[in-house]
């Protein structure tokens, strides 16, 4: 799978389920990916740490699994090609190079399998439960006897963690909390994670001859932030050959089962993979009864009840006294012809808007990744970036940006080294001499993402702000705070003349954190009154506005900036992560400030200072 850059979000594994049952099941066709191999030896590590062992050896393997997840190659490119070796990779020695070459060539590792053996399953769920870890599940088990996930929250709700030493009332709390996190967290998975999968199923049956037609359909379809199962559709005239060849997915860990048209299997990360062999006629129906969403169809039923017709996964049909005769069903627009409607872009099927926009003939035109022309919220090696300002401009201009903004973090960020005052000047003078060299076809704007602090006010002087080009505010810390306090520092940053747009706006982190306690609507009525932007936030784990507050964004007529929050050259590419959400929301280019041009922007800005 390929690895998404997810800039300073750290995503917490999931169970790595390998054995090398799993191995001899699957024989020759079984292929170790570099993140299922980093997944392994994150998991290493925290067995070992659970069992208290050497830090230094623990490290090691965090270490290993860190550079074997950030590599730009497949192992198997390296494997392959003779001229090279492993151990020419940066940061991997012998031992962790054995190891990977042991993993490659049997699907396991010993010392895997012995830790396996020795702590229960369990406790691994405990481990990732947000708020714990390897040490603090190695306590639970040891003083109050915790293994599952059931036990942790009767201990929790028994009040007795709370007597243990670095345990308190609160923590108890934030465990409950996170356990009905991790719940849902191991149900779906992000939209990111599941398009790297479409991609590889859609290759994979790509080489089977017998595929006529194949689409993707369900939340994937939609775009919808997180994915619960992955639904896919052909028309073949040859089941078998399909079948056979998804049973050969290089990440497959179970078929669920298997029938003469519908055929369900599992990857080791446990996405389920939901594939139906449909005939031609009845691939534009099966494609629309299948991506959803429900009540979307439940609303389409009722309006083909309403014209003597009946519609399913098959086909739209005419009631006809006792016969149904087929009228449509080989194409989705045929099939949303039959009820006079267009055939509504995938992302808007919520049943929320659509009908009534369809009935005025008012569907929104949808922004697209072309539409982009700017970037305006990244971070560089000056702080937690991992490429430099120079590299970044190149790979912004490579994605045909025409603007970007850099934007590090100021020095409230003492963990990514955040800007004071004087280095942020530095930066900007040598953004200044850059724009020199650079010329009129690119610029770059001189930026800031700074922090609001816990006290309230901003991180930075105001005189210093009132040089930047673009001022991104963010609530990084303090995020406990009640709603009241929260909502009134991003008032003020509103209020501040030299702020230009709020970052996620929420604070949320899909899966593991949910957004901190604001009033959104002041925050929008604040927006809207004195000119400022909201950030739709492109990163797969924050996608922070979300959609439906885009929406609502929209209807305050604040414009919405989508950024990528680049913490290397890949993160850019997150771009269409935000425009898919943005989608869902119902925006057209208009309502995206990043698809003005430069001089637009700029008085787009402007407006908003004059406005405070
Ligand atoms: P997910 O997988 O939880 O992220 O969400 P979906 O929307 O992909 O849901 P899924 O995989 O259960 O089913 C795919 C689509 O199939 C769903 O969006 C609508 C359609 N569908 C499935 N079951 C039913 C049903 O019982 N009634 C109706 N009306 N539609 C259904
Ligand atoms: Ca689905
Ligand atoms: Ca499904
Ligand atoms: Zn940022």
């Amino acid at each position: 799978m390929k690895a998404i850059a997810f800039a300073c979000v750290h995503l917490g594994g999931r169970r790595v389920e390998f054995s090398t049952k799993d191995c001899l099941y699957r024989g020759s066709t079984f292929r170790m990916t570099n993140s299922r191999i980093a997944d392994i030896f994150d998991e290493i590590a925290d067995l070992l740490e659970f069992q208290g062992s050497n830090p230094f050896r623990v490290r090691a393997y965090r270490n290993g699994a860190r550079i074997i997840r950030d590599l730009p190659e497949s192992i198997h490119t390296v494997l392959a090609d003779d001229s090279r070796k492993l151990t020419d990779l940066e940061g991997i020695g012998k031992d962790l190079a054995e190891k990977i070459q042991t993993l490659v060539e049997t699907g396991a590792l010993k010392q895997h399998q012995e830790l396996l053996e020795q702590v229960p399953a369990t406790v691994l769920d405990i481990m990732r439960v947000p708020g714990l870890g390897p040490k603090k599940a190695a306590l639970l088990y040891k003083e109050l006897n915790i293994a599952t996930l059931e036990q942790l929250k009767a201990a929790c709700e028994a009040e007795q963690v709370r007597q243990l030493k670095g345990f308190g009332a609160k923590t108890e709390q934030t465990i409950l909390h996170g356990i009905s996190i991790a719940a849902a967290a191991n149900e779906r998975i992000y939209w990111a994670e599941a398009d790297s999968v479409a991609t590889e199923i859609r290759e994979l049956l790509g080489t089977c001859s017998s595929i006529e037609q194949l689409e993707f359909a369900g939340s994937y379809r939609r775009g919808k932030e997180t994915v619960g199962d992955l639904d896919v559709l052909v028309v073949s005239q040859d089941v078998s050959e399909v079948m056979q060849r998804l049973g050969e997915y290089s990440d497959l860990a179970e078929v669920i089962g298997r029938g003469d048209t519908k055929m369900s299997i599992r990857t080791h990360k446990g996405l389920q993979i939901d594939l139906r062999v449909v005939p031609a006629e009845s691939f534009g129906a099966a494609l629309q009864y299948f991506t959803g969403s429900k009540d979307h169809n439940v609303a389409i039923r009722g309006l083909a009840k309403q014209r003597g017709l009946k519609i399913n996964e098959y086909g739209v049909y005419r009631i006809d006294g006792d016969k149904e005769v087929y009228v449509a069903g080989a194409t989705e627009e045929a099939v949303y012809a039959t009820l006079d409607l267009p055939c509504f872009p995938p992302e808007l099927r919520e049943a929320r808007r659509e009908f009534e926009w369809a009935a005025k003939g008012e569907l929104p035109e949808l922004i697209s990744i072309k539409d982009i022309r700017g970037d305006l919220h990244m971070h560089t090696t000056a702080t937690d970036g991992r490429a430099s300002l120079e590299e970044m401009v190149a790979a912004a201009r490579e994605r045909g940006l025409s603007y970007i903004a850099i934007t590090d973090h100021s020095q409230r960020v003492s963990m990514a080294r955040g800007l004071n005052a004087a280095r942020l000047l530095a930066q900007w003078a040598e953004i200044d001499a850059f724009n020199k060299r650079l010329g009129k076809e690119f610029t770059v704007l001189k930026g800031i993402e700074c922090d609001i602090l816990e006290a309230g006010g901003m991180d930075l002087p105001d005189d210093v702000l009132a040089e930047a080009d673009w001022v991104l505010a963010s609530v990084h810390y303090g995020q406990q705070q009640s709603r009241e306090q929260i909502t009134q520092r991003i008032l003020d940053a509103i209020e501040n003349p030299w702020v230009t747009a709020i970052a996620h706006p929420t604070g949320r982190i899909l899966n593991r954190r949910e957004a901190y306690e604001v009033d959104i609507d002041a925050v929008f009525a604040a927006a809207a009154e004195h000119g400022k932007l909201l950030e739709l936030n492109a990163n797969p784990a924050r996608l922070d506005l979300h959609d439906v507050h885009c929406a609502a964004a929209k209807s305050h007529g604040i414009p919405i900036v989508i950024n990528t929050d680049a913490h290397s050259i890949d993160g850019l590419d997150c771009m269409r992560y935000g425009i898919l959400q943005a989608r869902r929301a119902g925006l057209t280019k208009e309502d995206i400030a990043n698809t003005r041009t430069l001089p637009q922007l700029r008085s787009l800005i402007r407006k908003g200072r004059s406005k405070t």
